[in-house]
């Protein structure tokens, strides 16, 4: 079969900061591939609706498959898929990823019959079952398979991580992926899930609080076949076993592999796995971010970090002791006021490391979701990216973004003083020089994408597909179970079954 695997436009973040390969996609994209289909990838990262469209009409697929990791994606997701049973009404049209697992039913109910199936969890085996049963009626048991006539089982989890390489190959314009000064950049995963159980978080309520790791010798292999000098870690928490990355580390070695790297850790993982990231630094670890969230003992406990204070300052200093650059994350409130704007403003100045401000925002399928007692200010996808207030501001809307930006311009110019724009313009020529512009591109469009009039005006859009209201558990925990996609207890992907005539009977 043709099957074509689309992931959607960049969120606002992405339209700075970053743009990263689809990694997931690209190990589905493989799954499906080895099953003797014809695969492509679109990334409308990079590539426009245009660019699909022609595709559409150029490759012909019998399948296409969106990746709906991202809530805000959403509406673009169900267009496209319109568009899609438009112009090729025998494609099967399909949506996987982590927010669309939260919401199958909701994407399938836009559809308006345009999509065919939401396929829920990992996307590796069931997608290969998927295309399998693709003019089956039995389509509705493939486990994690929801579709308008009813839903199989829990999705299967994969049983070997080591199974299947991203299909990079499939992939265009690679050279357009960096973060930051890391540019060209690519992706890679070591680790799946994360035993945490933040409550603003769904990494651990999608992989049912499960932590699965990839054998230290087939992820070496795999970083010797990436071409780019750059690569991003994609772990949601980066060593959590120190005994893991010093065996990658290892392998690494034993190949002579040289590469700079961007992960992601825990300030508490950081301090106790000091060694580890020590010696990382010696491999090329260049840059971490560390999600601190909150700057007060009040706002940790709020998010259920399972951190303090303490160990976040504790952090930053064995970050800088052992040399690698930190950029963190807190998470603004919007229910914050001028003043604690200013508190905040006043102590990110006062590191010198770069810090990052997202916006608090439930999404389903975290505990958030089910326990904000604040009632949703929209319930439009768009604004569901972090970057926008969902919840009702303290301030006036349009004061809180000024506030917000504000915040925002005053820490990227503690990294653009005089000084600091020297090492800029160094960097940016010096990567000009080797063709690759996306990190000077980047210095110049902050003031249009970060702009509080921009930010305002998006809350007064026509909302074509608007997001089903949380059921009200009247502030109550709700049981973990019944927050979980992947089921851990469940039977992993070897011994699921793989093939229709498998399937259980209903
Ligand atoms: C790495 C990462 C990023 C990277 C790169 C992502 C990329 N290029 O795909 C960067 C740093 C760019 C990023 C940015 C953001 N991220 Co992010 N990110 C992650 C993270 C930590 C891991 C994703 C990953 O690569 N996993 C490894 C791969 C193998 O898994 P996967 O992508 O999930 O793919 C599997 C399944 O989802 C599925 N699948 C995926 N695609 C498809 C397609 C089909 C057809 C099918 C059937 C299946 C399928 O199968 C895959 C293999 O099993 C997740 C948390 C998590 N654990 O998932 C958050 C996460 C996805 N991000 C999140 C957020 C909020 C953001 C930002 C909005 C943050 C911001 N600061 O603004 C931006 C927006 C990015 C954008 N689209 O423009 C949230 C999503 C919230 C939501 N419900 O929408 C998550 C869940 C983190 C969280 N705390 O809850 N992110
Ligand atoms: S925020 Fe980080 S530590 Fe907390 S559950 Fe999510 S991935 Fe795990």
């Amino acid at each position: 079969m043709r099957v074509l695997f689309v992931h959607p436009s960049p969120l606002m973040y992405s339209e700075i900061y970053l743009r990263l390969e689809p990694l997931g996609m690209e190990r589905v994209a493989a799954a499906v591939r080895s099953r003797g289909h014809q695969v492509r990838i679109l990334d409308l990262q990079i590539f426009t609706h245009r660019d699909f469209h022609r595709e559409l009409e150029d490759f012909r697929p019998e399948a296409v498959g969106f990746s709906g990791n991202y809530l805000a994606n959403v509406p673009e997701i169900v267009d496209l898929a319109k568009d899609t049973k438009r112009m090729l009404p025998q494609c099967f049209v399909f949506v996987g990823g982590h927010s669309a697992s939260f919401v199958a039913d909701e994407i399938l109910e836009h559809g308006e019959g345009a999509i065919d199936c939401v396929l829920r969890g990992e996307g590796e085996t069931g997608t290969q079952t998927v295309m399998e049963a693709v003019g089956d009626a039995r389509i509705d048991r493939v486990p994690g398979a929801v579709t308008v006539r009813g839903s199989g089982p829990a999705p299967v989890m994969l049983d070997n991580l080591d199974r299947y390489v991203a299909a990079r190959d499939l992939g265009r314009r690679r050279h357009k992926y960096f973060i930051g000064i890391l540019d060209p950049c690519a992706s890679i995963e070591f680790t799946r899930g994360c035993p945490w159980d933040c409550s603003f978080c769904s990494a651990w309520t999608f992989y049912g609080r499960s932590y699965r790791k990839a054998s230290p010798e087939a992820v070496a292999e795999e970083m010797a076949s990436i071409r780019e000098p750059n690569v991003f870690i994609v772990d949601d928490v980066a060593f959590i076993h120190p005994e893991d990355g010093f065996a990658i580390g290892r392998e690494i070695e034993k190949r002579r592999i040289r590469k700079q790297y961007y992960l992601e850790t825990r300030a508490d993982v950081l301090c106790r796995n000091r060694e580890v990231f020590t010696y990382w630094r010696r491999l090329g670890l260049e840059y971490m971010f560390l999600g601190l969230e909150a700057i007060d003992e009040e706002g940790l406990k709020a998010h259920r970090k399972r951190s303090s204070t303490d160990i976040n300052l504790r952090a930053l200093q064995v970050a800088r002791e052992i040399g690698v650059t930190v950029a963190l994350n807190l998470i603004v409130d919007p229910d914050w006021d001028e003043r604690r704007f200013e508190v905040v403003r006043e102590w990110a100045l006062s590191i010198p490391e770069v810090v990052h401000l997202t916006v608090a925002t439930p999404y389903p399928g975290t505990e958030l979701w089910f326990t904000e007692s604040r009632k949703l200010a929209t319930l439009d996808y768009r604004l569901f990216d972090i970057q926008h207030a969902v919840l009702p501001t303290r301030l006036p809307l349009r004061q809180f973004y000024e506030e917000l930006v504000r915040t925002q311009n005053v820490l990227n110019r503690k990294h653009l003083g005089w000084r600091g724009l020297w090492d800029v313009a160094g960097i940016a020529s010096r990567l000009a020089l080797k063709g690759q512009t996306n990190f000077l591109a980047m210095l110049w469009k902050f003031n249009r994408v970060y702009n509080p009039e921009r930010q305002h005006a998006d809350h007064f859009r026509k909302v074509e597909y608007a997001l089903r209201p949380p059921i009200t558990w009247n502030g109550k925990r709700p049981g973990a179970q019944s927050l979980y996609i992947h089921n851990p207890k469940a039977p992993r992907s070897a011994n699921a079954p793989a093939r229709i005539a498998e399937l259980p009977a209903k």
